[in-house]
C-alpha cells in the first residue's frame, strides 16, 4: 500500500505551529478507536471531553495529560472515526506524540487539506463549503469572515442543489415526453411546466449574477490604485494609510517604478492598495515598464485615486473604473479651494475623511454581497454557463426535444461541477493546494 493511501489513519496538528498553551492534535480513520485504546487507559465516551493521560504504547511512559475527544463515524467532521487530543503546546510534547502515533499500522501524518478532502469524499461537505472553510481560515476582516461563514453553512450549496433538482425534474419531464409522444415535440402541457421550471432557475441565476463582483471584492479586497503624475505624493499617501514605509518616497520624479501592493483593513473591509509609477512620458526603459504596469493595474482596479497637486484628472484613463480626483499637498497651497478632496499625506490632513470615504465605498460593495452567492471566479463561470444554456433551452422550448435536452444537461453539469459532483479532480487540487496541514 502506498504511503498516501486514503485508507490510512491520518493525524496532524490542527492548531498553529510553535509554543502555545494548548495544541490540538486531530486524527481520522479506521484505526482511531484502537489508537485511543492503546494511548489512554479509560475508554473515551463519544463526543465528550475526557481528561486523559496519554501514554507511549511501547514504553508505557506518560507523554502528557490533556483532553481527549472521540467522534465515532459517521457523525464526525470527515465522516470517519475521528479523535482530538488537547495537549500542552510544547514542541517536545508534540514530537513525542507524533513519534508514538507513527508506530501504529497504516497511520501517518496528514497531507495538506486531507481532513477536508475526506469530509468531501464522504459527502460531509460539498466543494463550496470547503472553499468557505478555506476562506474562513484566510479571513482577515469582519466582512470576509461573515461571507466565508455563510458559505461554510451551505448557502451556495443549497441554492445550487435546489436549481439542480428543478432542472432534473425538467429533464425527467422531457424524457417522459419522448417516451409517450410520437412526434418528438414537447406536449403543450409539459411545455408549460418546463417553461416554469426553467424560468425560476434562470431568474435566480440572473439575480445572483446581477450582484456583480461584490462577493469576490469582499473576499479578495477592494483594489484601489493610487495613480497620478510623478511627485504627486502617491507613495507618501500609501505609507500614511498603512502607517509604515512600504514605498520609497523621494523628491526625484520617477522613483516608484514597480507597482507596490499592500493589504489594509479599513473599518472591517479588506483593501488592496497599489502604489504605481507616475504616469508620464519617459525614455527610461525601467520606468516605462512601471508605467505600463500602472496602466494595467488601473484597468482592473475597483477604484482609482487620482492624485494631483492641482486636483486635475486627465481624460485618458480607462473607462468603467470609478476615479476619485484628489488634490495632494494641500499644506503647500493657500486657503480653501472648491473642487476635489484636498489632502496632505505629509501632514496627515484629511486622511480620516479619505479613509471614511473608502470605507463607504466598500460598504456599498459589501451591502450587495450580503445576499450574494458568488465569491469566486469559479462560481461565476458555472453560473454563466448554466444561464446561457437555460437561455437557449427557453428559446427552444417548442423546438426539437433533443436540443432542449442537451442544453438542460449542460446547465445541470455546470451546477454539478460547482458543488463538486462532477469534474472534481480539476478543482480539488487547486483548492487543497492552498490548505494547510491539519485542515
Ligand atoms: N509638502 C508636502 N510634500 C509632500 C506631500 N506628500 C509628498 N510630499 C513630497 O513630495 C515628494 C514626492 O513624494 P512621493 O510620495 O514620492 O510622490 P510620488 O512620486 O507620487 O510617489 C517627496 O519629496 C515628498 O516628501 C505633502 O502632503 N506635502
Ligand atoms: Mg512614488
Amino acid at each position: 500500500m502506498s504511503s498516501e493511501s486514503g485508507a490510512d489513519t491520518i493525524f496532524a496538528l490542527a492548531s498553529g505551529q510553535g509554543r502555545a498553551a494548548i495544541a490540538v492534535l486531530r486524527l481520522s480513520g479506521a484505526g482511531v478507536a484502537s489508537i485511543l485504546g492503546a494511548l489512554v487507559e479509560k475508554a473515551t465516551p463519544p463526543r465528550q471531553a475526557a481528561l486523559a493521560t496519554f501514554r507511549d504504547p511501547a514504553s508505557g511512559e506518560a507523554i502528557d495529560r490533556g483532553l481527549c475527544l472521540f467522534f465515532p463515524a459517521p457523525a464526525s467532521f470527515t465522516g470517519e472515526d475521528c479523535a482530538e487530543f488537547h495537549l500542552h503546546g510544547g514542541p517536545a510534547v508534540i514530537a513525542a506524540m507524533f513519534a508514538a502515533l507513527a508506530h501504529f499500522p497504516a497511520t501517518r501524518p496528514a497531507l495538506a487539506g486531507e481532513f477536508s478532502r475526506r469530509a468531501f469524499e464522504n459527502g460531509k461537505l460539498d466543494l463550496t463549503e470547503i472553499e468557505g472553510i478555506a476562506d474562513l481560515i484566510d479571513a482577515e476582516t469582519e466582512q470576509q469572515r461573515r461571507q466565508a461563514l455563510r458559505q461554510t453553512r451551505g448557502d451556495l450549496r443549497h441554492k445550487a442543489e435546489g436549481w439542480r433538482a428543478a432542472l432534473l425534474e425538467a429533464s425527467a419531464l422531457l424524457e417522459a415526453t419522448i417516451d409517450f409522444a410520437d412526434e418528438g415535440d414537447v406536449s403543450p402541457l409539459a411545455q408549460e411546466r418546463l417553461a416554469a421550471l426553467l424560468a425560476a432557475v434562470r431568474a435566480d441565476l440572473a439575480a445572483a449574477l446581477a450582484k456583480g463582483r461584490a462577493g469576490e471584492i469582499v473576499r479578495d479586497g477592494v483594489t484601489v490604485v493610487i495613480a497620478g503624475p510623478p511627485n504627486a505624493g502617491k507613495s507618501t499617501l500609501l505609507n500614511a494609510l498603512v502607517r509604515r514605509e512600504a514605498a520609497i518616497v523621494s523628491p526625484i520624479p520617477g522613483t516608484t517604478r514597480d507597482a507596490i501592493e499592500v493589504r489594509l483593513d479599513i473599518a472591517g473591509y479588506a483593501f488592496v492598495l497599489i502604489d504605481t509609477a507616475g504616469l508620464r512620458e519617459t525614455s527610461d526603459p525601467l520606468e516605462s515598464i512601471g508605467i505600463e504596469r500602472a496602466r494595467k493595474r488601473a484597468e482592473i482596479a475597483d477604484l482609482v485615486l487620482w492624485l494631483d497637486e492641482t486636483g486635475m484628472t486627465p481624460a485618458d484613463l480607462p473607462p468603467g473604473v470609478p476615479i476619485w480626483p484628489i488634490r495632494s499637498k494641500s499644506d503647500l497651497s493657500d486657503g480653501v479651494r472648491a473642487g476635489p478632496l484636498a489632502i496632505s499625506a505629509a501632514r496627515g490632513a484629511n486622511l480620516d475623511v479619505l479613509s471614511e470615504r473608502l470605507a463607504d465605498f466598500a460598504r456599498g460593495v459589501a451591502g450587495q454581497a450580503e445576499l450574494g452567492l458568488i465569491t469566486r471566479e469559479r462560481h461565476r463561470r458555472a453560473f454563466l454557463i448554466a444561464e446561457a444554456a437555460l437561455d437557449r433551452a427557453s428559446d427552444a422550448i417548442d423546438g426539437p426535444v433533443e436540443l432542449l435536452g442537451e442544453d438542460l444537461r449542460l446547465a445541470i453539469h455546470a451546477l454539478e461541477s460547482l458543488i463538486g459532483k462532477v469534474d472534481v479532480e480539476d478543482v480539488l487540487g487547486e483548492i487543497f493546494a492552498r490548505f494547510c496541514i491539519g485542515k
